[in-house]
């Protein structure tokens, strides 16, 4: 059953519930919040000062400039590339936390953490050119964490940060250095969009442009560096067995969702949560301590242990709703501010943890690296006691969940290929698109959007995409999508896949020691773990001797809604992928903005955005761009 607000079974079987105990959901506050601002969704309107707000009138009939004398284009580049740079920002933010625990770990100062995978961290000191040989682990990862440190602090703008410099094809790095957008900086690009962007400053929309995909492509650095800093501190994925949707809530455990981005925390509450299984069940939790996750950091510790993942973005409030959550604990990003609200209606513990991420009315633990297995007890207790205030008549745990085979990193994928050819794992990749089996690579990523069914344009275009062989990557709330909808399944795979795909996914899966095929979709982990699938882009695009634009390779960002969304699908645009967007961006008030980003970008990049709101349509549109790129290969 579904709604026309979601496909997903659980929103169903719980937005009654909802209903009849007078608690409003996203769903609720979308409605009300009908019709929405036609200048917003445009991007015409300008609170840059306080001279505003001015609104364009986008018929021409009212003003055509601000009070300024800004006209629609400078207006809408100025909004879109504030919120690259707000994007970048956040996913930055996080790869600064990893890199300075990285640092921390290597000093002898943070106990909790450890390297857990001493083989990554070799492998990532020689991809930032740094000579591990006969040296101790510890100085190895202290190099690296301050290598990565430095994409923070460089003044020197003709040196590009060492981890984009690290992970682009270097025909790709030429093209971006010949247009000046390569960053020097994280913290620099993103501060220089807020100068530039200032009442009086830069109005030239192409530049302004411009700098935001400097931004973006700074967003990717962090995002390269958050990943794979991640992989060596907690181990990099590997394929696991696991289920998703509401149904992993246990009623006789202590159930505690790890929600929001950051591994940091989630890792140790996982920990911590072994070391006080009794402690519960003493409580009278006869199944023990439950983690589930939600959004990214339930993909983060998905695609690294196998915790089960509750739900994405859309549906956070419904886990609440099932009465059986005891404990949210949230770090960053993606939280709604609801969920206080809607903890305090049952008897669980909503859980900030980070100085700057609070939320009105929820309880705050201060989480520190260096007493973070404290601060996890203490979040693990509090969950423990809330169970026991649980109250069993109001529990609906749904009773829907699927299995996943998730845990496909770079590694993972090269693992697998390696079964079938050792010596040179990507050439089974490689012949099996040269021959067609493979028609193209589609990674869907971002968010769920209450303008859209909740995940129904991911579902849509991955079964057509599926149908025509195209090999499917996930990540964020896409990949949780997915999960949730049995799609990271065997069964999937032959359900769903094309025969030839069907053929090279059994080949792979079998040889790999699956007892069967590869899952439908590969789940590639959280957002910052975008970067995962142009490593492997990269590695084809290498190895063929061609850059990443003209691979058959897209991107979908069905269900998008995030600043950090949208700063993705602008690297992406900048790395040479065609983006397809099923959500109309608020640039459209800009006909040469939207130009810029859908048609000149092309020229520039290679990638360019397609804003498709059909999926469909969506899907034939990239089936199409496959088949162009197939061509102009000659393949
Ligand atoms: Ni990506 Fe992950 Fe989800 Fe969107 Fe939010 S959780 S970082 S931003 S909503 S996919
Ligand atoms: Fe209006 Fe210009 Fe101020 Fe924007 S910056 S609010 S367009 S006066």
């Amino acid at each position: 059953m579904t709604t026309n607000q979601s496909i997903d079974p659980s929103a169903a079987a719980l937005l009654p519930v909802a209903k009849k105990q007078g608690i409003s959901t996203v769903w609720d506050r979308h409605k009300a919040m009908q019709p929405q601002c036609g200048f917003g969704q445009l991007g015409v309107c300008c609170r840059i000062c306080w001279k505003g707000p001015c609104r364009v009138d986008p018929f021409g009939d009212g003003p055509q400039v601000g009070i300024c004398g800004a006209n629609a284009d400078t207006i809408v580049a100025r909004n879109v590339i504030r919120m690259i740079a707000a994007g970048a920002a956040s996913h930055s933010e996080h790869g600064r936390h990893i890199a300075l625990a990285l640092l921390g770990v290597a000093k002898g100062e943070l106990p909790a953490y450890q390297i857990r995978d001493e083989q990554k961290l070799r492998s990532v000191a020689a991809k930032l050119g740094i000579n591990s040989e006969g040296k101790e682990i510890a100085a190895i990862a202290e190099e690296i964490a301050l290598a990565s440190l430095e994409d923070f602090r460089n003044q020197d703008h003709d040196k590009p940060c060492n981890w984009i410099a690290s992970a682009l094809t270097a025909k790709r790095l030429e093209r971006l250095a010949g247009l000046h957008v390569l960053p020097h900086n994280i913290d620099a690009v993103i501060t220089q969009i807020m100068a530039r962007t200032h009442v009086g400053c830069d109005s030239d929309p192409v530049n302004l442009i411009l700098g935001g995909i400097k931004g973006a492509l700074a967003d990717f650095d962090g995002m390269c560096l958050a990943t794979e800093l991640s992989d060596a501190v907690f181990g990099t994925p590997s394929p696991v067995v696991t289920a998703a949707n509401l149904g992993v809530i246990k009623e006789g455990a202590v159930n505690i969702a790890v929600h929001g981005h950051n591994p940091l925390l989630s890792e140790i509450v996982c920990d911590v949560a072994l070391l006080m299984d009794d402690e519960a069940r003493k409580a009278g939790a006869k199944d023990g301590i439950n983690i589930i996750g939600i959004c990214c950091t339930g993909n983060e510790v998905m695609v690294r242990h196998g915790i089960p993942l509750a739900t994405n973005y859309l549906s956070q409030e419904l886990a609440l709703i099932t009465g059986a959550v005891d404990a949210m604990v949230v770090d960053v990003q993606c939280i709604m501010p609801s969920v206080s609200e809607i903890g305090a209606c049952f008897h669980t513990e909503i859980i900030t943890t980070m100085d700057d991420n609070k939320i009105t009315g929820a309880r705050h633990v201060r989480f520190r690296e260096e007493t973070a297995v404290e601060n996890a007890r203490q979040i693990v207790g509090f969950a423990i006691d809330a169970f026991k205030r649980r109250d069993p008549l109001r529990v609906n745990i749904p009773d829907f969940k699927q299995t996943a085979i998730v845990g496909f990193g770079t590694e993972a994928i090269m693992g697998a290929l390696g079964a079938i050819n050792a010596e040179d794992p990507l050439k089974p990749l490689i012949d099996n698109i040269a021959n067609g089996n493979i028609r193209g690579i589609a990674l869907f990523a971002g968010c769920n959007n209450t303008q859209v069914a909740q995940d129904s344009s991911f579902v849509t275009i991955a079964k057509k995409l599926a149908k025509n062989n195209v090999l499917l990557l996930a990540t964020g709330c896409g990949a949780g999508s997915f999960a949730k909808h049995g799609l990271m399944s065997q069964e999937a795979t032959d359900e769903y896949a094309g025969e030839s795909l069907k053929a090279v996914l059994t080949a792979i899966g079998t040889a790999a020691g699956l007892n069967g095929p590869l899952p439908l979709v590969l789940h590639m982990g959280s957002c910052v773990d975008n970067s995962r699938a142009v490593e492997v882009a990269g590695a084809v695009a290498n190895r063929l001797g061609v850059d990443l634009d003209q691979l058959p390779l897209v991107a979908s960002a069905p269900e998008a809604m995030s600043e950090k969304a949208v700063a993705i699908g602008t690297w992406s645009v900048a790395l040479g992928i065609p983006t397809h967007l099923g959500i109309m961006p608020q640039i459209t008030g800009s006909a040469m903005v939207t130009e810029l980003l859908t048609e000149t970008a092309k020229e520039l990049f290679g990638g360019y955005f397609m804003v498709e709101l059909d999926p469909n349509q969506a899907a034939d549109k990239l089936l199409t761009v496959i088949d162009e790129r197939r061509k102009a290969l000659g393949i």
